[in-house]
Formats: structure tokens, C-alpha cells, sequence
């Protein structure tokens, strides 16, 4: 005899609710499993006994409404409300343009009890973008019950902003129901555990501050030491990046702008010691060949830093993809980070994103620009920062002036840095490290000219990384 739960979770699984294979999460993440629970308003019962699991688990036995998190939440949550007898809210994504631009449908009073409903939860973000707007009208939010915890971090992220979330079930019992059944082989039951065990270390963002899974404190990057924000983030390449800058104490980026093979796998050699990152513009070279960058990809493993091209992709998602793989220089096949314009909008993400065939890759946006009347405006840099917390797993930072984010995840590479100029004469303006780093919020410095053309570029590097470092250490130790 199978409890209520098993016989839910087989028919599931038969209806296609559970999927492996390889998988684009919200946040970027490639996943082996995807719980997909749409489909269920297509079968009406199955959704009945969804939502009567859900009732069971609530945390408390009352509440004055509920509330579902869009879009799969919105009919679970129905059914409850009209089996409980319990008045619903609707969160929308988006306020309309139009009429009376509320967030929230459905009467409600300040200080009424509200349980939220929602399918799953990865990093828990969209439990609790909702909790936050359903608190900003003086609601009182503090459970969710979910049907799928996937095991990732949600759970703990949501405690530490005060939500309480209870799930119908987790990852692992449902894999071993599945197992149980036969639904799923061994083999991959173990290979989503696995999955599941080592991306734990997602974490969410609210309006104004960021929730970081290091204790229930709120961290501002600036503040916080390359080593604490390690565990932040989900990104592979994020991690590597703090680690070798720590392990090298150095936040150099040198920007290799050099017309020949030659002088750029000199410069990787000579500087290679001293840099935690190289950045290229590949197509400046005039005797590009594959060689150059397998020379480079061993440098680089040599010296232990990344591969930067900073490439400004700027069109739409298939283009970008095309330019990616294809063409004379193969990008992907190379260059750990790229940068990219946010013009075109997430697509451009998902476009690259869809090249990767699973290898660390990351790209970096350009939000503002170094340049004399640069167009990149606040409405620009806002439109940029929601584009990568949407895609958090791929987007390792911003190219930017100033401090654009407070999100101890992304890493901020800021250019247009040297001591001996104020500008060249095509608009380019020149900070200082020091500047850059304590008054402009820079992780990383990316100088140029200021050490390809210095008389002896391996003593600039030198004072470079160590006046970029030093500065950094003093910005984390500074009192607010
Ligand atoms: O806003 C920007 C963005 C970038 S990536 N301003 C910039 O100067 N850059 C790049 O940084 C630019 O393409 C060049 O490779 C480097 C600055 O070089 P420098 O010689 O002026 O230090």
C-alpha cells in the first residue's frame, strides 16, 4: 500500500513532472533534474491532492489568506483557498502600465496573517521577492509552506530573512521514492544527490540589501574579504577568481592590448606571476592562430590566472552564440570570461550560456564606461544588475566607475587606471588603483597602457598589484 505521498510523487513522475537530463535553472545553474509542476493544472486531481499535501504541512493551522507565488504557486494556491475557505492574494511579476499599477490583487487589512505557496525552491529569491512586497504593505509574512525543497540553500536562506518554509518533501526523499518504484536508475539518483551536495551555496537578493548564507549577517562587498566571499556565490569561475587573487594578492588585471602574438604571450609570461587576470582583445592580433591560444591556455595554467577576452558582445542571443563558438577565434574554447553589452537584454546571457557544453565559463557586463560622455546612464546600470542576479550562475560581475553593486557575489573590474595620465586623446580617464578601489568600489583593476608601455612593464605590474592589494586590504578593514 502506498502512502498518499509515494502515490503522489509516481503519478508525477508519469505525468512528467520530474525530468533528467541537462537543465537551465532560472538562475543559470545547468541542474540534472527538473521539477517541472505546471502541468499538473492539466490534471485536476493530482492538483487536489498537491494542494491538500501542502495544507497538511502548513506550519501553523490558521492564517487570514493565502498568497501563491507566481505562476505555479497561483493555482495551487487557489485550490486551498477555495477548499479552505480562505481569502487569496495574487503577487503579479510585473505592475501593469496601466489602471491602478497595484502589485498585489485582493482585498486585505495591514497585520493579516498570509501563507505563501509555492512549488519549489532553489535559492528561494522568488519566495522571498514576494514576502517582500507582501511586507512592504504591512502584511504579516512568515511562513511558506513549498511542495519540492531541492536542497540547495533555499531553506536557510529564507530563515535567515525571517521566513519559515516547509516542504512537502525534499530531493532526497523523493529520489529514493522514485528509486522505490523504479522511476529512476541508481546511477542517476546518485549523480543529482551529488549535484545537489556541492551547489548548496546559493544565496538571494532582496531590494536593498543582499542575503549572504555566512550566518544570518547582511554583507556590503566592499566590505567584505575576498575569503568570506567565497561562499557566496554559486559561480564556479567567481570562486576560482577569489582564490587565485588571494592566493596571489593581487586584484591586477593587466589589459594585454598588443598587436602580435608575440608580445602577448611575453607579456603572459613576464606578468603572469603578478596578474589575476589577462584580458585580450583577441582580434587586434595580426597573426592570430590556434597556437597562440593553446600557448596562452598554458601560461596561464602556469602562472595561475584567467583568460579575460573582452569581446563587448552586443547583439541578440543567436547572433552572440555564432560569434561565441564560431568564426576565426573560437572564443569558448579559451577564454575562462568575456565581457558583453546588456543592450540587447538576457537573451544575449542565454545565447552564450548555450555554448558552454558544461566548462567553467562566465562573462562579465559592461554597465558603465571608462570614456569622456559614455551614454550609460542609472536606468542602464539598473537594467544591468537585474539582468545578472536573474542569471547569477553565469554573470561573475560589472565593468564599471563606481560602486554599481553592494552584492558580495559579483566582482566589479574597473579600467581606466594609471598613475601618470588624466586621459588619452580619444576620451579614455584615468584613476588611480587607490581611487579606483577605495572611492570607486573596484574588486579588480585593469590597467593597460600604464604597464604595456611602461619602460619596464614587470616593476609597473609590480606596483600596480601591490598599491591595488594594499588598498583593498584597508577598504575591508575600515570601520563604516
Ligand atoms: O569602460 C571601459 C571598459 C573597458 S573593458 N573602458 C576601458 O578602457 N576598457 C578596456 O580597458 C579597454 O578596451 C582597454 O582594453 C582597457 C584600458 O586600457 P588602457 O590602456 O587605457 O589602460
Amino acid at each position: 500500500m502506498l502512502t498518499k505521498l509515494e502515490q503522489c510523487i509516481v503519478d508525477l513522475y508519469n505525468i512528467g513532472v520530474v525530468k533528467f537530463g541537462d537543465f537551465t535553472l532560472k538562475s543559470g545553474m545547468q541542474s540534472p533534474i527538473y521539477f517541472d509542476l505546471r502541468i499538473i493544472i492539466s490534471y485536476p486531481k493530482l492538483m487536489e491532492t498537491v494542494a491538500e499535501l501542502m495544507w497538511e504541512a502548513r506550519p501553523c493551522k490558521e492564517y487570514e489568506l493565502v498568497c501563491g507565488v507566481a505562476y505555479t504557486g497561483l493555482p495551487i494556491a487557489t485550490v486551498i483557498s477555495t477548499k479552505q475557505d480562505i481569502p487569496m492574494l495574487i503577487r503579479r511579476k510585473e505592475t501593469k502600465g496601466y489602471g491602478t499599477k497595484k502589485l498585489v490583487e485582493g482585498n486585505f487589512t495591514d497585520g493579516q496573517t498570509c501563507l505563501m505557496i509555492e512549488d519549489v525552491i532553489v535559492s528561494g529569491s522568488s519566495v522571498y521577492e514576494t514576502a517582500e512586497t507582501l511586507r512592504e504593505l504591512e502584511l504579516d509574512i512568515k511562513d511558506a509552506v513549498v511542495f519540492l525543497d531541492r536542497e540547495q540553500g533555499g531553506a536557510g536562506n529564507l530563515r535567515s530573512m525571517d521566513i519559515n518554509v516547509v516542504s512537502v518533501t525534499s530531493m532526497t526523499e523523493m529520489l529514493s521514492i522514485l528509486l522505490k518504484h523504479g522511476c529512476v536508475t541508481q546511477e542517476i539518483s546518485d549523480s543529482v544527490l551529488e549535484f545537489v551536495k556541492s551547489n548548496t551555496a546559493t544565496s538571494i537578493v532582496s531590494k536593498n540589501k543582499t542575503a549572504c548564507n555566512i550566518g544570518t549577517d547582511v554583507m556590503d562587498r566592499k566590505k567584505c574579504s575576498l575569503e568570506s566571499r567565497m561562499s557566496t556565490t554559486s559561480q564556479p569561475l567567481t570562486k576560482r577568481l577569489f582564490e587565485i587573487m588571494v592566493a596571489k594578492k593581487s586584484n591586477l588585471c593587466v589589459a594585454a592590448d598588443v598587436t602580435t602574438s608575440e608580445e602577448l604571450l611575453t607579456l603572459a609570461e613576464k606578468l603572469g606571476p603578478h596578474i589575476c587576470l589577462l584580458k585580450t582583445h583577441i582580434d587586434i592580433l595580426t597573426d592570430f592562430s590556434k597556437d597562440t591560444v593553446e600557448n596562452l591556455k598554458n601560461l596561464a595554467a602556469k602562472h595561475n590566472f584567467l583568460i579575460f577576452e573582452d569581446r563587448k558582445f552586443g547583439d541578440i542571443g543567436n547572433t552572440v552564440a555564432n560569434q561565441y563558438i564560431g568564426g576565426t577565434y573560437n572564443i569558448v574554447d579559451w577564454a575562462d570570461l568575456v565581457t558583453l553589452h546588456g543592450l540587447p537584454g538576457d537573451g544575449i546571457i542565454k545565447g552564450l550560456m548555450s555554448c558552454t557544453s558544461g566548462r567553467p565559463r562566465g562573462c562579465v557586463l559592461v554597465s558603465q564606461m571608462s570614456s569622456t560622455g559614455a551614454l550609460t546612464t542609472q536606468e542602464y546600470v539598473s537594467g544591468c544588475k537585474k539582468i545578472a542576479e536573474q542569471n547569477q550562475y553565469f554573470v561573475v560581475g560589472f565593468v564599471s566607475q563606481s560602486s554599481v553593486t553592494d552584492d558580495p557575489r559579483f566582482v566589479v573590474f574597473t579600467p581606466g587606471v594609471q598613475y601618470n595620465k588624466k586621459g588619452d586623446d580619444l576620451g579614455q580617464q584615468y584613476n588611480t588603483p587607490r581611487v579606483a578601489i577605495m572611492e570607486k568600489g573596484a574588486d579588480i583593476i585593469i590597467v593597460g597602457r600604464g604597464i604595456t608601455q611602461a619602460e619596464d612593464p614587470v616593476a609597473a605590474a609590480v606596483r600596480y598589484k601591490e598599491d591595488g592589494f594594499k588598498a583593498y586590504l584597508e577598504r575591508v578593514s575600515e570601520q563604516n
